[in-house]
């Protein structure tokens, strides 16, 4: 049975529950940059994913591209250090990701920020998080995907081989070291994909 199969089935319990980070597995992918992944560190995905999707109060994003601002196809919400998340297995989720990583990190995961890719035409283009910090320091960006999985891509800056994760039904990836400036990566739009996802990133202050 695949990771993702066990995943799907895991997906529907009631209650989100989260696992060990225990089984959480390093690459490095080069020039400083590496990528750690924990497939299915959260059950119950598939009604968090709804929850989220329902209840949380989602805006668009609008960006200038050449001389016109323009919808970027999914939709956002952040939640600043001092706000609530919108459940509690998300404060859960980054402490216990504070509490692995703060040693590496020296600092604790502060922000959340949340996408909704509504179906498979939503996507986001090439990007490192490089705002404030990012753009000079090393960080660690920390994705929990609930719901219907689609592929991260990543690529180093300047050309060379792309990376593929499929991530959804409760996965887990970080971005660690140099990965947000000397890699980049994307969600690219999905004929396969029908479902919603929402993708939780974990980011330290000061970096977006
Ligand atoms: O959907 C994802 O997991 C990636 C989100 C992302 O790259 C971003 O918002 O910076």
């Amino acid at each position: 049975m695949t990771t993702h199969l066990q995943g799907s089935l895991f997906d529907q319990t009631d209650r989100p529950r989260l696992g060990p980070l225990t089984g959480i597995r390093r690459t490095v992918l080069g020039s400083g940059a590496w990528i750690d992944v924990l497939p299915g560190w959260l059950t119950g995905s598939a009604p968090l994913c709804e929850r989220l999707a329902a209840e949380v109060p989602w805006r668009a994003e609008r960006r200038t591209m050449y001389d016109h601002v323009v919808d970027v196809p999914r939709l956002l919400a952040f939640y600043g250090a001092d706000d609530p998340l919108p459940h509690p297995v998300l404060t859960e989720a980054r402490d216990a990701l504070g509490a692995h990583y703060g040693p590496e990190l020296g600092e604790p995961f502060a922000t959340a920020g949340l996408c909704l890719y509504r179906d498979g035409r939503d996507s986001v283009a090439w990007h490192g998080d490089r705002g404030g910090r990012g753009a000079r320091e090393d960080t660690m960006v920390a994705i929990l995907s609930v719901g219907t999985p689609r592929d991260l891509l990543l690529r180093p800056v300047g050309g060379g081989g792309t990376v593929r994760r499929p991530l959804g039904h409760g996965d887990l990836i970080v971005m660690g070291g140099s990965c947000q400036r000397t890699w980049e990566h994307c969600v690219p739009k999905s004929g396969r994909a029908s479902g919603p996802r929402v993708s939780v990133q974990f980011r330290t202050r000061g970096v977006r």
